[in-house]
């Protein structure tokens, strides 16, 4: 009997290292960690007992229990995780030094200059050819015809037969010329030196129109009537077809002149006309108060300049 408990004891103590193999996939191939259970097993008894120290005896087989297991495989990828914050602005590179690109495309093509095509408006039933002295379009008298197609803007200019009714100041004293625009307009330029030394330095040739729109602006800011100043006058007139007469510049004017000279709407002999050209030819400071002006005498006429306060006769004109 005592034997076969003695074996009985044996079987039950060996199934259970078996089970416990089993159950903790116990192999003698793994190092003891820290962590690693021992149990030492008699070789010849098969006694097992549990190592508190973590050693077994020469007689004992070590059975060493990873109670974390062994290290499985590497798991699946997870999701990528939500974007971080945007980091700071980095330093500026270096300019590249990349080849120049090739040339562009050739623009296209520009509108073609605007030649002379003679206009057969005019005279008494304004179907004649217009040539100078005929009668114009707006009533009065063609004295230029621009055959070298000189001016962009217009191939002819028609002068009023007559002077306006009142002679007139070039400007009155509204404070709305000069670089600020503040000044009084019978003692400064229109804008700067500058911009009317431009316009002066050519007598004007076709800007009368022009000129004569800055020194209307000039006294519509100070609402000023334009009955009271030369290009405001021409403004204001009316032909019987036309209404888009103004002040000439001094070409212009000596255009008129010329032309109308030795007939019966000439330029009163030896009176004063006001252009719209101002007079810029010496410096800044010493001629902002002069405009120019004509004397309406001998072959080609006298260049004057006056204050542009001075009341001088005005002859207007028109261009188409
Ligand atoms: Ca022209």
């Amino acid at each position: 009997m005592g034997a076969l408990m003695s074996y009985s004891s044996k079987f039950k103590v060996g199934l259970a290292i078996i089970c416990l193999i089993s159950f903790f996939s116990v192999t003698t191939s793994i190092k003891a960690g820290s962590s690693d259970i021992v149990f030492c097993a008699n070789k010849k008894t098969g006694v097992v007992r549990y190592s508190k120290g973590g050693s077994c005896s020469k007689l004992e087989s070590a059975l060493t229990i990873n109670p974390n297991g062994e290290m499985g495989p590497a798991g699946p990828a997870g999701p990528a995780g939500p974007a971080g914050p945007a980091g700071a602005d980095g330093a500026n590179g270096s300019d590249g030094g990349g080849p120049a690109g090739a040339t562009g495309p050739a623009g296209a093509t520009g509108a073609p200059a605007k030649m002379f095509a003679a206009q057969s408006v005019c005279g008494a039933n304004g179907n004649d050819l217009c040539t100078v002295g005929a009668i114009g379009p707006g009533g009065g008298t063609i004295v230029w015809i621009d055959t070298y197609s000189s001016q962009y803007e217009y191939d002819y200019i028609e002068a009023s037969n007559s002077d306006l009714v009142s002679t007139l100041p070039w400007s009155t004293s509204t404070p709305h010329c000069g670089i600020n625009q503040s000044g009084a307009c019978d003692t400064n330029f229109l804008n700067t030196f500058a911009e009317d030394r431009e316009l002066f330095n050519t007598w004007g040739e076709g800007s009368g129109q022009y000129l004569s729109n800055q020194i209307i602006e000039r006294h519509d800011a100070g609402s000023v009537s334009q009955s009271l100043y030369a290009a405001g006058a021409a403004a204001q007139f009316c032909s019987l077809n036309a209404c888009d007469w103004f002040l000439p510049s001094f070409s212009q004017l000596l255009s008129t002149y010329m032309a109308l000279k030795n007939g019966a709407n000439a330029l009163t002999p030896d009176a004063f006309y006001w252009s719209s050209s101002p007079y810029a030819g010496i410096s800044a400071v010493m001629t902002p108060n002069l405009a120019m002006n004509l004397k309406a005498t001998g072959p080609a006429g006298g260049i004057f300049t006056s204050a542009k306060s001075s009341s001088l006769n005005v002859r207007i004109i028109r261009t188409f």
